[in-house]
């Protein structure tokens, strides 16, 4: 039989950050568009800095980068980039993840960040159909005041959010700590998702669960380490959201080969795959699939997990039969 091409088959993308699809030749044009300097001579001394070691030191290298995005404009054309290139991938639906807390403290009001990757997500539905919107994250190694900050600020724009997440560096900082601000998302009808089990333990899982109301598990990986988690997992139908090229750049695992991707998956555990910050960690969404079927994961397997996708995503029942 022909080899399957990842591009064609209909998937939703779930997690994703827009600030992770900043490609280096975009930030560098950005940057001279804002007359802003960046901490890398050019193009490629910015490329050699992906050789990542763990979370933390990949987070540096993505924030720094995010001083080149300040007006409306500068948003728009990373959604609509990133859109286009989704659509190429045979994306049909994406619930995007961005960092508010991270822009105001470069200078950027949130009201701005939001009016430009909205225009470009109605552009991107305009142009090729692709559906889906806006996740707000709390970034979790910034002050608790700052995300509750955030929230009320964008409190009277609630109804252009999906919903609310948490991100950036996990150990040290549990979801016990967003408690309030994950409940006050709630009462503003947001949707509830949370970035755990990346590098973090099998706990910070069930707190984000528990504590955060999450509706989806970002990551989740280490949820393997605790057999009761995993049966609680497949039981409620609670999807991961898994990125394999991203574990393997930031090491969270070996290689593909050693990923509890199948473990997961043997034990019934809802499981998606993504591509997180794609502009990094070498591949978009097709990419991941390609490299776990080259890993070994067998094809039928895969097809599965892009029908997961859209299953668990937060497009009504129509939309996703449609999306199917
Ligand atoms: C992230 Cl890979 C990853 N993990 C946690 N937070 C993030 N923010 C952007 N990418
Ligand atoms: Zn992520």
């Amino acid at each position: 039989t022909d080899p399957i091409d990842w591009r064609t088959l209909p998937k939703a993308e779930l997690h994703l950050h827009l600030e992770g699809t900043l490609e280096p030749e975009l930030a560098f044009a950005l940057a001279e568009r804002n007359g802003v300097t960046l901490p890398f001579a050019d193009v490629d001394e910015l490329r050699e800095r992906f050789a990542f070691e763990d979370l933390q030191s990949f987070l540096d290298v993505y924030y720094a980068c995010m001083v080149v995005l300040r007006t409306r404009d500068d948003f728009a054309d990373l959604a609509l980039a990133y859109l286009e290139r989704a659509h190429v991938d045979g994306v049909r639906h994406v619930e995007a993840f961005f960092d508010p807390q991270v822009h105001a403290a470069n200078g950027v009001p949130v009201d701005v960040v939001l009016d430009g990757l909205r225009a470009g997500f109605d552009e991107a539905e305009r142009r090729w159909g692709i559906t889906g919107g806006l996740i707000l994250c709390f970034v979790r190694d910034l002050p608790v005041d700052s995300a509750a900050a955030v929230l009320e600020e964008v409190a009277p724009r609630a109804g252009e959010l999906l919903g609310v997440g948490l991100d950036s560096a996990e150990v040290g900082y549990p979801p016990s700590l967003f408690q309030e601000v994950f409940a006050r998302a709630a009462e503003l009808g947001l949707r509830r998702v949370a970035h755990a089990g990346e590098e973090g333990p099998a706990d910070y899982v069930w707190q984000a669960l528990r504590l955060l109301g999450a509706e989806r598990i970002d990551h989740g990986i280490r949820s393997v380490d605790d057999p009761e988690l995993v049966r609680h997992l497949a039981r409620e139908r609670i999807p991961l959201t898994v990125c394999p090229l991203s574990n393997v750049r930031l090491r969270a695992v070996e290689d593909l080969r050693a990923h509890p991707l199948p473990a997961l998956v043997e034990a019934g555990v809802v499981v998606t795959i993504s591509s997180d910050d794609p502009a990094y960690f070498g591949g978009y969404v097709a990419d991941n699939l390609a490299a776990l079927a080259a890993a070994g994961i067998p094809d039928a397997t895969l097809v599965d997990l892009a029908g997961h996708s859209i299953d668990a995503s937060f497009a009504s029942e129509a939309r996703k039969a449609e999306l199917h």
